[in-house]
């Protein structure tokens, strides 16, 4: 489950921080009588009361005074904006506070506005009763159901981190045990040694994208496959736009300009699949085209030169971050869809996996 992003915003020195610090108990963030004291973004992951649970808090710096900040600190600060879940906002009425509201407005975000008098309890308390419900959802969702024997194909190859699972992997495995579902792994290797030794057909089959083909050859036709990232485009993102986007692919042209979005900055090995692997297969199919890659928070302001973007699985990042390049590409009019769906579209598969 991700933790929900709580971030709290004001013109300057309206008491962003002493706020922050007195819900944390604890000085988390520099307080002082110097408006512009915060320049950028201080996380803090916090267990919250009231059933908010496992959360990030973010102390911002005030968006009032531009000259104070500078370009690249209000860049920051508004980046703030696209992971964010609730927003507290400090001075509310305050002019300044407009371009701000109408931002959070347009991407759907619930604002708490903040009095000063308040109690963190009272705040808290407000915070917890428009926290979006459906971050309990269950990345299987309706695929898998108590008693289901799954089958998980994982390749631990060079991609794979060294010595552990990465975390798709991780939190399917550990949702499927909560669901009271069996979980069988395997990698592709001894897939075909593990099929063979099942008493019964498995419920679903999920395997990492990367063996998708090989898998779909592997298993009988008509045991339902799906992969970790499309279950957590469906978790994270909006499976109809992805698959939507994914069609886009058929009518790129040559030379055709493709967005390849990573919510990390991880370091790209030889065979990374953004940045080798999807290109490479595009490229047979489009003549000529570009794939531009942009990681972590670098994701472009100007879509307009792009005909596709493919986002990653965005397996670190949180779901209001996904939601958020969501809307930018549509307000752009770019087709957006993400790797898994995209791997699937481009090995002939799409009709055949099952989608969340
Ligand atoms: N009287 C009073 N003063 C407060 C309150 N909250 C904050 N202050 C004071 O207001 C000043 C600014 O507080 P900060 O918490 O640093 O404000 P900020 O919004 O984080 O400011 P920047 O980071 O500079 O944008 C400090 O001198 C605080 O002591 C409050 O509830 N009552
Ligand atoms: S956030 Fe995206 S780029 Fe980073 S490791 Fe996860 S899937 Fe890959
Ligand atoms: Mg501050």
């Amino acid at each position: 489950m991700d933790r929900v992003q709580i971030s709290v915003f004001g013109p300057a020195n309206s008491g962003k921080s002493t706020l922050v610090n007195a819900i944390c108990g604890q000085e988390v963030s520099l307080v002082s009588a110097v408006p512009g004291t915060t320049t950028d973004p201080v996380r803090k992951a916090i267990e919250l009361p009231y059933g908010i649970g496992p959360a990030i808090l973010v102390d911002t710096a005030g968006l009032d005074d531009a000259s104070l900040l500078g370009p690249e600190r209000v860049r920051r600060t508004k980046q703030v904006i696209d992971t964010t879940d609730i927003a507290i906002v400090l001075d509310i009425e305050n002019p300044s506070s407009k371009e701000l509201l109408d931002q959070l407005g347009q991407a759907d975000i619930p604002v708490v506005p903040y009095e000063k008098g308040e109690t963190v309890e009272e705040l808290l308390k407000t915070v917890a009763a428009v926290l979006p419900k459906n971050g309990q959802a269950y990345i299987t969702g309706r695929l898998v159901a108590k008693g289901d024997l799954v089958v998980l194909v994982m390749p631990q190859d060079s991609e794979a981190p060294k010595g552990r699972l990465i975390l798709p992997q991780v939190q399917v495995i550990r949702e499927l045990l909560d669901r009271g579902c069996t979980p069988v792994c395997c990698t592709p290797d001894s897939l075909q040694s593990t099929i063979s030794g099942l008493k019964d057909a498995p419920a679903l089959v999920i395997t990492d994208s990367q063996a998708f083909k090989f898998v779909n050859e592997t298993i009988p036709a008509d045991w339902p496959l799906t992969s970790f990232s499309i279950l957590l485009a469906g978790a994270k993102g909006d499976i109809a736009t992805f698959v939507e986007g994914a069609l886009a692919i058929r009518n790129l042209k040559p030379g055709a300009k493709v967005l390849i979005a990573e919510a990390c900055t991880h370091v790209p090995n030889t065979e990374d699949i953004g940045r080798v692997k999807i290109p490479a297969w595009l490229r047979k199919r489009v003549p000529n085209l570009e794939a531009v890659v942009s990681a972590g928070n670098d994701f472009p302001e100007d879509l307009s030169p792009y005909s596709l973007i493919i986002h990653c699985g965005a397996c670190v990042a949180n779901a209001a971050l996904v939601r958020s390049r969501i809307r930018k590409a549509l307000l752009a009019g770019v087709p957006i869809t993400n790797y898994g769906i995209a791997i699937a579209a481009l090995q002939g598969i799409l009709d055949r996996v099952s989608l969340p």
